[in-house]
C-alpha cells in the first residue's frame, strides 16, 4: 500500500517493490526520513544571506521574532529567497543556451569534432530576426554571425534581450512600462544576487519585479536560444513516433541511458551508439546489440528528433539503475540525483559524468567537449559496451511497461500539421471546438504521488476540449499513461476530439524539453499576433502539477509575466508573507495580466484554468 501511495505509475510501483526486496534506499525513503520538514523553510522565513544568522521569522505575530538581525521582515526575506530560486532556474536554463552558442560558434569556425548545422531553414529565419544578411552566404558564415549574436545576448549591458520581440507589441510595451524589460540575460541574474544580498533591495515589490524581469530574460532569452540553436544543429522536431518506461530497457542488449539535459552530448552518444566497431564490439560481447534510451529532459530532446525511447522521468532516474540492466547512465547537468553514486555500486552500473559543470560522488569523470565530441561519445559507448560482460543477469528486473507516444511537435510541426497557416487552430478556438489552450509542465515532487498530478490534470482539461501542449517531466507522465496518442482523443471532449481526428494529432502535444517552453510561447504569441490581441487576452493557461526545480520558478515566473495564468500544484516556499502570497496571487494581474495560483488537487487545479478560459472567451466575445 505504501508504494501504491507513491506513484500511479505501474513501472514505478513494481521498481519500488523491487527496491524494498533489494533494500535500497530512494527519494521516496529519504523523504520520509526528512519528515517533518522545516517549517521556517517550507514557509520561505528562514535567511541564510549573512553570517550574522541565520534568522527566522516567527509565522505567528505575537510569538516570537518578527524581524531578521538586520531587521529584514518576513516579506523581505521571502521575497528575496523567491527571486534567488528565479536566478539559479534562469541561470541553469540560460547556461543551457549558451552551451547551444558555443557549439554553434565552434561549428560555424568549423572546429567542432562531429556537428554540422542541419537545419538551414531555421538558420535563415534566425538570421533573419537578427537582419544578418542570408543572401548568398555559406551557412558556416550565417551560423557564425548567429552564433556570435546570440552569444551577445548574455553578456548584453543595455538594449533587449531579441527573441522576446516576438512577443505581441502590448507585451512589449507593458514589459517597458513595468521596468521588467530585461537588458541582457547575465545581467539580469546577477542583478538578483546584488540586490539580495545583505541591505540592498528591501523592497519586496521591487525585489518581485527583479524576478520577474530575469524570467523573462529566461523564457524569451537563454531558454529560447537553447531552442532555437538545438533546432539549428539538430534539426527542428517533427512528430515521430516513440515509446516511454522503464521497459524502454532490454534484456539481451547494452542499455546506456543518456540523462540530463543538453542535447550537444546526447546527440553524439545517439550517433556513437550506431558506430560499426561498436555495435560489432557489443556483440563481441554477446549482447544483440546497443540501446540508448534517454531520461528527463535528454529524453525529451532525442525522443523528439529521433524517436529514440524515453526510461522514464525525474523520479524513476534511481528506478533505473535498480533494474540492473543499465551499463552506463551518462549524465550531463541538470536534475541529476548525487544519490546515483552510491545505487551504481550496488550494480555493475557505470555512473558517468561529462561536463566540467557537474562532478558526482561515484561518478567516473569522461569530460566531454564539443571540439572532439564524436572521439569521447565514442570513448563512451565503449567503455558502456565492455561493461556488459559485467552485468550479473541474477539480478536483472525490468518491468515490462511500456507505452506508444507520439512526439516532437514544435511550434512549426504544428504549423505543418495544421496545414501551413494557424488558421484552422484559430477557427477551432473560435468556434468553440477548442476552448483553450493549456500548458501543463515540469517536474516530480516526492510530495505529490508521482505521476498522479499530471495525469490526472491534464484528462481532466482534454475532458473539457483543452488542448494541452507539454514539456519536460509532464511530457513524459503523461506519455506513460497514453494519453500522447491520436488515439486517445477518445477521452477527449467533442470538440478537441473532432479537431485531432481530422489532424490525426493526439490531444496532447509534445513540444519538447524545459526549455522547449520557449516553443510554447512562440505559439501563444503567433496565435496573439493573428488576433491582434495580448496573451493575456487569449483563453490560455499554464500548470505545473509536481514542480520541484527553481527552472520551475523561474518559467512560473515568465508564463506569468507572458500574460498566462499558471497553477501550481505544490505549495512554493512563500506563505510565510502574506505580501509576496498576495502579489503573486493578485496584485500580478494589475501588473503583467495574470497571476499565479495553488491548487495541490490536481482536478480543481484543471477547474481553475477551465474558468480562466472560459472568462477570457467570454472578454473576447467568443
Ligand atoms: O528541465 S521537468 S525535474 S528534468 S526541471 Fe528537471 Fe523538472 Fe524534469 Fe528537465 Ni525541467
Ligand atoms: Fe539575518 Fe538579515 Fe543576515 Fe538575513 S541578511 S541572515 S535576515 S541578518
Amino acid at each position: 500500500e505504501k508504494i501504491l501511495n507513491r506513484s500511479v505509475d505501474p513501472a514505478t510501483q513494481k521498481m519500488l517493490g523491487r527496491a524494498e526486496e533489494l533494500d535500497l534506499e530512494t527519494a521516496w525513503d529519504r523523504y520520509e526520513k526528512m519528515l517533518p520538514q522545516c517549517g521556517f523553510g517550507e514557509l520561505g522565513l528562514c535567511c541564510r544571506i549573512c553570517n550574522m544568522g541565520p534568522c527566522r521569522i516567527s509565522p505567528f505575530e505575537d510569538t516570537g521574532p518578527q524581524k531578521g538581525i538586520c531587521g529584514a521582515t518576513a516579506d523581505i526575506i521571502v521575497a528575496r529567497n523567491l527571486i534567488r530560486m528565479i536566478a539559479g532556474g534562469a541561470a541553469a536554463h540560460s547556461d543551457h543556451g549558451r552551451d547551444l552558442a558555443h557549439t554553434l560558434l565552434l561549428t560555424a569556425q568549423g572546429k567542432s569534432g562531429g556537428y554540422e548545422i542541419k537545419d538551414e531553414i531555421k538558420l535563415s529565419a534566425l538570421a533573419r530576426e537578427y537582419r544578418i544578411e542570408t543572401q548568398g552566404r555559406s551557412k558556416e558564415d550565417i551560423g557564425l554571425d548567429l552564433a556570435e549574436s546570440v552569444y551577445a545576448e548574455f553578456g548584453k549591458q543595455e538594449g533587449f534581450v531579441q527573441f522576446s520581440r516576438r512577443a505581441p507589441k502590448k507585451r512589449v510595451e507593458l514589459w517597458k512600462k513595468a521596468g521588467i524589460d530585461p537588458r541582457g540575460i547575465d545581467r539580469e541574474i546577477v542583478e538578483i544576487m546584488h540586490r539580495t544580498h545583505i541591505g540592498v533591495d528591501n523592497d519586496p515589490v521591487n525585489l518581485i519585479l527583479q524576478g520577474l524581469k530575469t524570467s523573462i530574460a529566461d523564457g524569451w532569452g537563454g531558454s529560447a536560444i537553447a531552442t532555437e540553436i538545438s533546432d539549428v544543429l539538430f534539426g527542428t522536431p517533427e512528430p515521430v513516433r516513440s515509446m516511454v518506461n522503464l521497459g524502454v530497457l532490454k534484456h539481451e542488449h547494452v542499455n546506456i541511458i543518456a540523462h540530463g539535459h543538453e542535447p550537444v552530448l546526447s546527440e553524439m552518444i545517439v550517433a556513437a551508439a550506431h558506430d560499426p566497431k561498436l555495435v560489432e564490439q557489443a556483440k563481441a560481447c554477446g549482447a544483440a546489440g546497443i540501446n540508448v534510451v534517454g531520461m528527463c529532459c535528454t529524453g525529451n530532446e532525442i525522443s523528439m528528433r529521433h524517436g529514440i525511447p524515453i526510461a522514464g522521468n525525474f523520479l524513476q532516474q534511481e528506478l533505473a539503475v535498480i533494474t540492473g540492466a543499465v551499463e552506463a547512465m551518462i549524465v550531463d547537468v541538470q536534475c541529476i540525483m548525487p544519490a546515483l553514486g552510491d545505487l551504481c555500486e550496488c550494480f555493475h552500473t557505470k555512473f558517468i559524468s561529462t561536463s566540467p559543470k557537474a562532478k558526482f560522488p561515484g561518478a567516473i569523470h569522461m569530460e566531454f567537449n564539443e571540439e572532439h565530441a564524436m572521439e569521447i561519445a565514442k570513448e563512451i559507448v565503449g567503455t558502456a559496451v565492455e561493461n556488459y560482460a559485467n552485468r550479473n543477469k541474477g539480478k536483472v528486473f525490468i518491468p515490462e511497461d511500456t507505452t506508444d507516444c507520439m512526439v516532437g511537435f514544435s511550434a512549426e510541426a504544428i504549423v505543418k500539421a495544421l496545414g501551413g497557416t494557424l488558421d484552422p487552430l484559430l477557427d477551432a478556438i473560435k468556434s468553440g471546438a477548442i476552448k483553450g489552450i493549456a500548458g501543463v509542465v515540469g517536474c516530480n515532487n516526492v510530495k505529490i504521488k508521482h505521476d498522479e498530478g499530471h495525469v490526472e490534470l491534464v484528462k481532466e482539461l482534454i475532458r473539457n476540449n483543452v488542448l494541452v501542449t507539454t514539456t519536460g517531466c509532464n511530457a513524459i507522465a503523461v506519455a506513460k499513461a497514453g494519453l500522447m496518442l491520436p488515439e486517445a482523443s477518445a477521452q477527449a471532449g467533442e470538440g478537441l476530439r473532432g479537431v485531432c481526428q481530422a489532424l490525426g494529432i493526439p490531444p496532447v502535444l509534445h513540444m519538447g524539453s524545459c526549455v522547449d517552453i520557449s516553443r510554447i510561447l512562440t505559439v501563444c504569441a503567433a496565435v496573439a499576433n493573428a488576433l491582434g490581441v495580448d496573451i493575456s487576452d487569449l483563453p490560455v493557461a499554464g500548470a505545473a502539477p509536481e514542480w520541484m526545480s527553481e527552472k520551475a520558478v523561474s518559467i512560473g515566473s515568465y508564463v506569468v509575466s507572458s500574460g498566462i495564468f499558471t497553477v501550481l500544484g505544490t505549495v512554493p516556499q512563500v506563505l510565510g508573507s502574506p505580501l509576496v502570497t498576495q502579489i503573486l496571487t493578485k496584485t500580478a494581474n494589475d501588473v503583467v495580466g495574470a497571476a499565479f495560483a495553488v491548487e495541490t488537487d490536481p482536478i480543481k487545479g484543471a477547474g481553475l484554468m477551465i474558468a480562466h478560459m472560459d472568462a477570457k472567451r467570454k472578454a473576447l466575445g467568443i
